[in-house]
């Protein structure tokens, strides 16, 4: 069957529709990605004319459309479904991801079709029904759209499908270049490594699915909920078929520096799991490597084997210092003792750190913030990177349904629908304090004396400082000062004096260390080759020249002529040397049904 899948995000890494690609082609059918990312990150339907015009003409003779988006791609996602409608295609439109699985309601308005959670097998499900004319308004996961193509104009809402156990045997999610599309100004270009935003430079991997705990203000939360009853939540990818991802990854794209586990909970592992993958890693790839962390999973030893490779960073929800919001308003079952413990940990190992703090919470009183700051005065020991995050009220979770029950937000929280990075959405809030906590976090991290922290925080919490700054203005006026200062900083100090030094130390870029790659036009020739950029024609050939030369792949990536996983899945059992397995080795890509020789 002929399947194209749209990605709606801004950045191209789309990890769960690469997913759910490759388990369909690896089932024998013809799959597509179109990328409709964006240089700029909005929730807004920013595409190209021109682009928009290429994805209807991709997706005009398709007998599918799947959509990933999340709640803050919910805008784009729509425009896209509207204007793939209005060309008149015909192929039922199909939504997963984040967003469908927790706003399903909402999602069943617009698109025809939307999958609940893990969307591999209800995707090939549907696929296969389709392709054998059959109804498929019984499949699990899946809802169906009233007045939509199926289900005789009936919603139709069916149970999510029990969980995967087994997550070695899903095909690596899908990087075959060939068959993908960035959307960019001029319309969709077919994918390179030079144009994927750094997605083959940094690779993403997910070595575990779910996590143990209810954090109220996290969509994992919602999917707690969603999966109740359905088999066991949390799962991990054993070390050896990460470690193959990861290589597979490696031999066939020269630009991957490092790589970037997006897992909710890597460290759910035991000791030994994390000792055994700590060994094989440093052995087999030792590429710098990032990892997310909860402060009740860390212990001294995992941290201890983890030291032998290269970690690159490791990032640390700690989201407030005061137990009284930790635990009855984020539900969020970590003693301060263990997040103390942690970061200790991770300084005595030199583990390069980010802290990440939620600020401008309607439900935390004043005290728990300014608990936070002394928190921070008393407790961020060295340099680390530090996030701060306003609070979001996404769907389904848990502090969504409790604003909402309170009338803090109506049906849904605007905020979550229209912004992508949230890191500037305290200025719009006009925290006062917030601010205060930001500025407390930088005093500690450029070395600033707890003593003289706690007087910072003395000073910006007493009355009259109160009295005097908590006004409307005074956030936008901090922000603009930040601004200015950065620029000036930037422009007066760092460039002059501190830039040239660092240039001297700096790592070669990758097209220093691989000059046959590289594409650049001589100096002297930059204004001229500038102002003939702007035809064209001269743009379009500078582009071809560009996309010839630039980095390439040095091994095509394939997903797997069989999908071993669906197979599984279905008791189709393939003896080693059978027909069907020579069969699957001689034709490539094999339809799953013309395999189903033995089943138990
Ligand atoms: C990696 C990641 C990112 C990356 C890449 C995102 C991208 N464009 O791909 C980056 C760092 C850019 C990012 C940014 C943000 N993220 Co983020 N991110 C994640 C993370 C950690 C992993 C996503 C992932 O790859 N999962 C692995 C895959 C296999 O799972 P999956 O995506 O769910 O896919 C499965 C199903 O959903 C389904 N599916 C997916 N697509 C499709 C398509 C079809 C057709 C079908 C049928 C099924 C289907 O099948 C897949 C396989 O089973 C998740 C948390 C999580 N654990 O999911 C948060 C998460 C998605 N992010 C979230 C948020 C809030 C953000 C930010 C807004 C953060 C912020 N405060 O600034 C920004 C948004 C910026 C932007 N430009 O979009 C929230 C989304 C909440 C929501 N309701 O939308 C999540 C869930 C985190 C959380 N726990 O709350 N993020
Ligand atoms: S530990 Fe992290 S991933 Fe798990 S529920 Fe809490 S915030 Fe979400």
């Amino acid at each position: 069957m002929r399947i194209t899948l749209v990605s709606t995000y801004t950045h191209p890494i789309a990890l769960g529709m690469r997913y759910v690609s490759s388990y369909l082609k690896a089932a024998g059918h013809d799959v597509q990605c179109l990328f409709m990312s964006s240089k700029r990150d909005t929730a807004r339907a920013d595409f190209s004319q021109a682009a928009l015009e290429d994805l209807i003409e991709r997706v005009r003779e398709r007998d599918l459309i799947g959509m990933s988006l999340m709640t803050n791609t919910f805008h784009r996602a729509c425009a896209l479904t509207e204007r793939i409608r209005a060309a008149g295609v015909k192929a039922p439109i199909l939504w997963g991801g984040t967003h469908p699985t927790v706003a399903p309601d909402e999602s069943i308005e617009v698109a025809d079709v939307i999958c609940v959670g893990e969307g591999e097998e209800p995707t090939l499900q549907l696929v296969e029904a389709l392709e054998a004319g059959r109804d498929p308004t019984g499949i699990g996961s899946l809802g169906f759209r009233a007045g939509g193509p199926f289900g005789a104009g009936r919603l139709i809402r069916n149970e999510v499908q029990p969980l995967e156990r087994d997550l070695d045997d899903y095909p690596f999610p899908d990087y075959e270049l060939e068959t993908h599309w960035i959307a960019a100004r001029d319309g969709l270009e077919p994918a390179r490594l030079d144009n994927l935003r750094g997605t083959l430079h940094r690779l993403r991997i997910e070595t575990t699915r779910g996590c143990p705990y209810p954090c109220g203000f996290c969509n994992n939360a919602a999917l707690l909920k969603v999966y109740r009853g359905k088999g066991r939540w949390v799962r991990t990818r054993s070390a050896d078929n990460v470690i193959a991802e990861v290589r597979q990854a490696r031999a066939c794209f020269p630009t991957i520096e490092a790589v970037n586990v997006v897992d909710d909970l890597f460290f759910v592992r035991s000791e030994e799991e994390i000792e055994d993958f700590a060994e094989k890693y440093a052995r087999q790839v030792n590429l710098p490597i990032e990892l997310d962390a909860f402060p009740n999973t860390i212990s001294e030893a995992k941290v201890r084997s983890l030291s032998r490779v290269r970690i690159a960073l490791i990032s640390m929800g700690i989201q407030s210092g005061s137990r009284d919001t930790l635990k009855n308003i984020y539900n969020r079952p970590t003693p301060i003792e263990d997040i103390v413990e942690g970061m200790r940990v991770f300084k005595e190992y030199r583990i390069p750190t980010e802290y990440h703090y939620i600020v401008s919470n309607p439900y935390e009183p004043e005290r728990n913030v300014i608990e936070t700051m002394r928190f921070i005065a008393d407790h961020h020991e060295r340099a680390a990177v530090l996030r701060v995050f306003p609070l979001m009220f996404y769907p389904g979770t848990p502090l969504y349904e409790r604003a909402r029950e309170d009338g803090l937000i109506g049906q849904r929280d605007e905020f979550a629908y229209q912004y992508m990075y949230t890191g500037g959405l305290q200025f719009a809030k006009h925290d006062y304090l917030s601010v205060w906590l930001r500025l407390t976090l930088h005093l500690r991290n450029v070395g600033v004396p707890r003593w003289l922290c706690h007087r910072v925080i003395d000073f910006g919490t007493a009355r009259p400082t109160r009295w005097l700054l908590d006004h409307k203005w005074f956030t936008p006026t901090m922000y603009a000062l930040w601004q200015i200062s950065r620029k000036v900083f930037r422009n007066l100090i760092y460039q002059p004096f501190i830039r040239p030094f660092k240039y001297l130390r700096r790592k070669p870029r990758y097209e220093e260390l691989h000059p046959e790659d590289e594409v650049t036009l001589p100096r002297n020739n930059m204004a001229a080759a500038t102002a003939r950029e702007r035809e064209p024609a001269a743009r379009e050939e500078s582009r071809a020249r560009r996309r010839a030369a630039g980095p390439q792949p040095t091994a095509r990536w394939t997903v797997p002529d069989v999908n071993l996983h669906a197979l599984r899945r279905r008791g189709v059992v393939l003896a080693a040397g059978s027909a069907a397995e020579s069969e699957v080795g001689a034709k490539g890509r094999v339809p799953l049904h013309t395999l189903a020789t033995s089943s138990n």
